[in-house]
C-alpha cells in the first residue's frame, strides 16, 4: 500500500472535499482518501499495482478541481 498526498486547487465550500472524497473511495485500486478543505491536502492510500498517481490526479481533475504540481 503506498501513501500520498496532494495539493487541490479549486474547493470552495464543504462540499468540494466531500465530492473528491466521493470519487476516489469508489475508484478501484484507491483504500481510502480524506480530503481537508482548509489545508487542500488530499491524503490517500492506493495500490500502485492497480492505480497511477497521474490517474488519481485525473479523477480529481475530472469532479472539476485541479492538482498542484
Ligand atoms: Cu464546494
Amino acid at each position: 500500500m503506498e501513501n500520498i498526498i496532494l495539493k487541490i486547487k479549486g474547493m470552495k465550500c464543504t462540499g468540494c472535499p466531500q465530492r473528491v472524497e466521493k470519487a476516489l473511495k469508489n475508484t478501484d485500486g484507491i483504500e481510502n482518501a480524506k480530503v481537508d478543505l482548509d489545508s487542500r491536502e488530499a491524503n490517500i492510500d492506493f495500490n500502485k499495482e492497480i492505480i497511477t498517481v497521474k490517474e488519481i490526479c485525473e479523477i480529481i481533475e475530472d469532479v472539476g478541481f485541479e492538482v498542484e504540481k
